[in-house]
């Protein structure tokens, strides 16, 4: 008799609970984070019972606590290549292509995690992974340095590898390969103290890049943080000193509002750690800045329309206000931001009407009444009018490149702003990854689609 696979679903869960025992271990803040959060998310749902029902109403409810997205930085293709292998184990494909080189991070990006609505609301962990672009290094003998040390390390366990391909092989794992391949999985993104390469060349990447350094000095891609979702991040942000961590100055992405939208995400500074170099022929000791802490609140995603809007009105503020390095003017962005951003409606029915954001269809029970006693008019406007059709916003899952940025710079230092001058290379990219990524829009429409077409059906209007 075959043995019985366990669903990507559970190990993404039991993977994401290890790593997050890991990373408190490791980053003690980012316990402390995560008991602040749930202390504020608990009484956001005590506080406000329609966002408890919309949540509930949605499948969402259940996720916040485990909800959590993380990062990582490779430095190859072959890596690359073999962490889409990884993830789909766990439910998780490459969504979104995001290029940081435009914000001087000489980086592209895209962030795996789970597609189907049912694995999103069961864990919704998303990894924003990032591959080093080696061609952006101008120094020709640093670049081929870099590429020998990169081509020299292994960053998956030899065990990982052939549990990946017993997946691919057989369809799946059973509960003991599960439980084994977590275990192994996780050692891939560890924290190392010890350096692979000696202080001088340390330093040489360093001053090439902060982020050269990260990624090619160290035997693995050290996860750099892991992040939890809260209901209201102006409180949690407020309340982070109160707890001996202080955050960046301003909260990245669009303003407070009533109707969320988007993406805003705060984080603190990266640690200094020590670490101790090889290579020397007496102990070396030095320090190394990589890892952080950061929270994000999540709001509705916007169709290609609304992201327009978004990005016109996020650049405008910018262009009208830079916030300085040790975050003066924050208040004046701030204030520009929300002043601004009263171009973008702020109520879940101007949104929808308007075609800025997406939303998921259901059935009312009163609608389901009405079509017991007789035919519905099939018009989507007339039963919404008539109480017969309601709509939720369908929750953001994705990242957004400028604000990515903003992390990236307060985590490096915002004294490394550089430009490069080769831009986006998406094909590069997919090439490596050995897949195109999936377009994020496109998910978002099929699932208010899919939504749509349950809901009419269950009022007797299916193929109308
Ligand atoms: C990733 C930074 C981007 C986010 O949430 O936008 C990010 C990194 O520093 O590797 O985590
Ligand atoms: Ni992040």
């Amino acid at each position: 008799m075959p043995q019985a696979f366990v669903s990507t679903d559970r190990i993404r869960s039991l993977f994401t609970e290890a790593m997050s025992q890991m990373y408190r271990t490791e980053v003690p803040q980012y316990g402390t984070l995560i008991e602040l959060v749930a202390e504020v998310n608990a009484a956001c749902l005590e506080k406000d019972p329609e966002l408890r029902d919309r949540l509930a109403g949605t499948g969402e409810l259940e996720r916040i606590d485990v909800e959590r997205h993380g990062a990582i930085r490779l430095g190859t293709a072959e890596e690359l290549f073999t962490i889409r292998r990884l993830f789909a184990v766990m439910g998780m494909q490459a969504v979104g292509y995001y290029d940081l080189s435009v914000a001087g991070v000489p980086v592209h990006s895209t962030c795996f995690r789970p597609i189907g609505e049912a694995a999103l609301n069961v864990n919704p962990f998303r990894v924003f992974t990032s591959l080093l672009r080696l061609e952006l290094i101008e120094d020709e003998g640093l670049r081929g340095e870099a590429q020998a040390i990169l081509a020299a390390r292994r960053i998956y366990t030899p065990r990982a590898v052939a549990l990946i391909e017993r997946h691919e092989q057989n369809g799946g794992l059973t509960e003991a390969e599960a439980t084994e391949f977590v275990a192994e999985a996780l050692e891939t993104f560890r924290w190392h103290g010890e350096a692979t390469v000696n202080a001088e060349t340390y330093k040489r990447l360093h001053d090439a890049h902060r982020l050269i350094a990260d990624v090619v000095s160290f035997k693995g891609p050290h996860i750099n943080h892991l992040t939890p979702r809260t209901l209201d991040i102006d409180a949690v942000q407020a309340r982070m000193p109160e707890r001996g961590i202080t955050p960046k100055a301003v909260i990245e992405g669009p303003p407070r509002r009533h109707c969320d939208i988007l993406l805003r995400q705060t984080s603190f500074k990266a640690l200094e750690e020590a670490i101790v170099f090889s290579g020397e022929e007496s102990t070396v000791r030095g320090s190394h800045t990589a890892r952080f802490g950061e929270i994000e609140q999540r709001g509705v995603a916007l169709t290609a329309k609304g992201r327009a809007l978004y990005d016109r009105l996020l650049a405008s503020v910018r262009g009208e206000v830079q916030v300085g390095a040790g975050g003066t003017k924050a208040g004046a962005y701030d204030q520009e931001l929300a002043e601004r951003f009263k171009a973008l409606p702020d109520s879940w029915e101007e949104l929808r009407r308007q075609d800025l954001a997406f939303f998921r269809y259901s059935a009312t029970p009163a609608g389901i009444t009405a079509a017991a006693n007789g035919a519905l008019p099939s018009d989507p406007e007339a039963l919404i009018a008539r109480g017969y059709l309601a709509f939720a916003p369908v929750v953001y899952e994705d990242f957004l490149p400028v604000s990515a940025a903003g992390i990236f710079q307060s985590n490096l230092g915002t004294d490394q702003q550089q430009n490069y001058a080769t831009r986006s290379n998406r094909d590069a990219f997919e090439a490596a990854l050995g897949a195109t990524v999936k377009d994020e829009l496109a998910l978002y429409a099929e699932r208010q689609a899919a939504s749509l077409d349950a809901a009419m059906e269950a009022l007797g209007l299916a193929g109308l």
